[in-house]
This record gives structure tokens, sequence and C-alpha cells, in this order.
């Protein structure tokens, strides 16, 4: 059976909605990064990254959210373009591509330098922060043209956006005032999280115990730079 490594953050969970959507079999293997088990041998054996998501069926092993996505897709040959020469193709992979390289890595980000990261960091905030809004403005302008965001239907791109859009409000720190400068994105966001896949998807972390302290030995797995400034002072 499918074995799909993962977590509740953002990149498992546009896995978790494709998994459910395919409504193929799988196991459910928790990895919780606040132990450190990605750091497990048998973890790396699997992605040498030390992040989820990651897959092993058969013998494919895959990782990285949206490479899963478009390798189960087109092997299903559902929710994707599978014509490789076709617009619509062209058109999946660069919005995969901006949401892999550009929504992920600096939500990611702003989350950090606005809840985690220690003073001062008015620059790097205000860096990130500014990234994050302008690239969800981008998805907000694209949406405001698009029912979906390729294709005139629900395909692994709104999967993509799916996972990091239901966190908008706590990546740019606005809560649901956010919504009013994003009403696109929350269209298609509550079209999506109403879909059964995607409360099923949702389900999936309560099958597991994950830490919830963001304690000392947390930190160090999920930020183990931090050690080389101990080093420093
Ligand atoms: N580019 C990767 C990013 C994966 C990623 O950053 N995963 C996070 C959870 S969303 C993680 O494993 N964090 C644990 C850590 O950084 O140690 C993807 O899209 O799958």
């Amino acid at each position: 059976m499918l074995k799909f490594f993962y977590n509740a953050a953002p990149n498992p969970m546009k896995v978790a909605l494709l998994l459910e959507e395919l409504g193929l079999a799988y196991e459910a293997i928790p990895v919780d990064t606040r132990k450190g088990e990605q750091f497990a041998p048998d973890f790396l054996a699997v992605n040498p990254n030390a992040k989820v998501p990651a897959v092993v069926d058969g013998n494919v092993t895959i990782f990285d959210s949206n490479a899963i996505l478009l390798f189960l897709a087109d092997r299903a040959k559902q929710f994707v373009a599978t014509d490789l020469h076709s617009a619509e193709r062209a058109e999946t992979l660069s919005w995969l591509m901006f949401i892999a390289s550009g929504i992920g890595p600096f939500s990611g980000q702003s989350v950090h330098f606005r809840n985690v990261a220690p003073e001062p960091k008015d620059y790097a905030l205000n860096r990130y922060d500014y990234e994050a809004n302008r690239h969800w403005g981008v998805i907000e302008q694209h949406l405001a043209k698009h029912e979906f965001m390729v294709g005139g239907q629900y395909s692994i791109v709104d999967m993509a956006f799916w996972g990091w859009a239901r966190l908008v409000p706590f990546v740019l720190g606005t809560g649901d005032a956010t919504w009013t400068n994003y009403p696109h994105v929350k269209r298609l966001l509550d079209v999506i999280s109403a879909r059964p896949a995607a409360q099923n998807a949702e389900a999936l972390k309560s099958r597991h115990v994950f830490k919830a302290e963001l304690d000392a030995e947390a930190r160090k797995f999920l930020f183990p730079q931090n050690e080389r400034l101990k080093s420093t002072t």
C-alpha cells in the first residue's frame, strides 16, 4: 500500500487532499518534526531533505509536495492536463512552480519572522511579509478572472493552493480582516474546503498525536541554524 509520510502542515496537506480525491488506499505515517523524526535514518532514506511530505509506493519514492501532486495526478490521469505540449500543461507547471518556490517559502518565512524569530527582526519581517502579500496578490488577481487556478476546472494546482490558502490570515498576521483584501482567494478556499476529500484530509491529523509544544527541543529540530549562533556568542 502507498505510504504517505506526513504531518498537519501545509505541504503535506496538499498531498492528503489529492490522495483523498483519488480515493487511493494509503497508510498515513506520522513524522513528528517537533520530536526530530524527520532526521531518523529510515526517513532520510525516503527524503534526504528531511521534510514532509514524502510518498513511497512500490518501487517509487518521491518527495516535495508539488512533485508528488504532479506524479500521482499524471499516473491517475486525473486532476491534471495530461497532454504534455498543451497550453494548459504549461500553465499547470508555471503555477505549481510559483506555489512551490514563491507562495510556500515566502509564506513560511513570514510566519517564522512574525512569530518565532528573535528581535531585531523588523527588516526580515518587512521583507517576508511584503513578499508573502505580493505573492498572494498575484493569486488574488488571477482568481479575480478565473474560477479555478488552471483550465477552468478543479486540478492539482488548486490543491497546491489549498494547502497554504487555509493559513493566509496566520501567514499575514491579519486575522479575519485578511479576506477583505483577498476575496477571491477566500472564494476558492471555501469551494475546496467544502469538498468531502478536503474534510477527510483535515481529519487525518486527528488519527495521530503530534507534539504541540514549540519548546527548546522542538526549536532545536526545526531551527538547527540557531545552534551556530550559540558558538559565536
Ligand atoms: N519544498 C517542500 C517543503 C517541505 C517542508 O518544508 N515541509 C515542512 C512542513 S510544511 C517540514 O517538514 N518541516 C520540518 C522541518 O523543517 O524540519 C515541499 O513542498 O514538500
